[in-house]
């Protein structure tokens, strides 16, 4: 099969870091991707080495070159990432190739991850085309999530096979991090409201810790809270910079306990099985408060686990308290669950795949 995929960068990493993902699912079962990016810098360190079968091309004011345009590279899928609208020049393609070969092909518009109720509800539900190019097409929602009746989650067939063989400490020293069996923390985040006291807490606990701080809004905002760089007490730190998603899911399944942030890292932190704290993508009037409360539920995340959330997220009246070993095996019981759940469900290639085989 033909996709397109269409990803526009609002802001952050999270949408080309699904794309790419998705595009490189497709790929590996056999299939042509052509990712359509108007912003793919961040894919120099995310994916330095490309993948066979996902051709990148840059999606910008300029118009589209005849010879991607040609009726042989029309695409059988579409995939619209969080409804950024497609090229208008390759809905056309798109709509000349149904009509003249009668075909049916499918649009699908990929939505964000939230575990919140209406994603059931939205999930593969129509949406007729009233504009453009595409006027009297359908397209489909897409929605991920973390239960059977959504689209699921990605997850590489071999992922749990790579997980098993992987050597913590052999990729630790690749890294130039000399690990001597302390606690490993990794800290990809915004800037969370509570990171002056999660560090005050690492500084004074009993138990060394090292926390490994990922490139870009993490790296800045630790540093606008020890410029030294160098911390006391039982906390130190290593300053890892990007890396590609193999080695970010690398840094995942070498430490103790993972802090993630959106939509994507958060769901390679659950495939790590260790337990994580999420700070989610801040929306208007809060609206992420319930989306992570959602997330909350579904995890089944014990009480003490929910206050560090609410915590570590800045919901009012929260404070962050790092947890004490008994709490910290609930909540690692909790993630493991987790896991194992989601393990017992199709991954999103799979399901995407079985939803088009259903349209046509
Ligand atoms: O970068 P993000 O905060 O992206 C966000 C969210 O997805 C949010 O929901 C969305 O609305 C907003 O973007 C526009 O976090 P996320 O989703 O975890 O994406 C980060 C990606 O970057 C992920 O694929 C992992 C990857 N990554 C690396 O590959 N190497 C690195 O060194 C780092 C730090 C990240």
């Amino acid at each position: 099969m033909r996709w397109d995929i269409f990803c526009k960068v609002i802001d952050n990493h999270g949408d080309l870091g699904v794309c790419w993902r998705l595009a490189r699912a497709l790929a590996g079962a056999g299939d042509q991707v052509r990712l359509w990016i108007d912003d793919a810098s961040a894919l120099a360190w995310m994916a330095p080495r490309g993948y066979p079968g996902v051709d990148v091309l840059a999606w910008n004011e300029a118009p589209i070159a005849a010879e991607n345009l040609c009726v042989d590279k029309a695409p059988d899928v579409l995939v619209e990432a969080f409804g950024c609208d497609p090229a208008p020049a390759v809905v056309e393609q798109f709509a000349n190739a149904m009509s003249r070969d009668g075909r049916k092909r499918c649009w699908i518009n990929l939505e964000y991850l939230s575990a919140e109720p209406y994603v059931e509800r939205l999930h593969g539900l129509p949406s007729p085309v009233f504009r453009g190019p595409g006027t009297g097409l359908t397209k489909h929602f897409f929605y991920p999530g973390f239960t059977p009746a959504t689209g699921g989650l990605l997850r590489e067939a071999d992922l749990q096979d790579r997980r098993a063989a992987f050597d913590r400490k052999a990729w630790l020293a690749s890294q130039g991090i000399d690990w001597q069996g302390e606690r490993l923390v990794s800290l990809f985040s915004y800037e969370p409201p509570a990171l002056g006291s999660l560090l005050a807490q690492l500084e004074s606990a009993r138990e060394p810790t090292r926390l490994i701080v990922t490139a870009g809004r993490a790296t800045a905002a630790v540093r606008a809270l020890c410029p030294s760089g160098e911390p006391g007490g039982a906390l130190s730190i290593h300053w890892l910079p990007h890396v590609p998603q193999e080695d970010f899911d690398h840094l995942l399944w070498s430490c103790d306990f993972n802090f993630v942030r959106g939509e994507d890292s958060v769901v390679r932190a659950l495939w790590a099985g260790a337990p994580l704290a999420w700070q989610i993508y801040p929306q208007d009037d809060d609206a992420h408060h319930e989306k992570l409360n959602a997330f909350l539920d579904w995890l089944g995340a014990p009480a003490s686990l929910r206050r560090f959330q609410h915590g570590w997220n800045g919901f009012a009246n929260s404070r962050l308290e790092w947890p004490d070993a008994k709490e910290l095996a609930a909540w690692a019981l909790a993630c493991q669950g987790a896991l194992a759940r989601l393990l017992a469900q199709p991954d999103l290639a799979t399901s995407l795949r079985r939803f088009i085989a259903q349209k046509s």
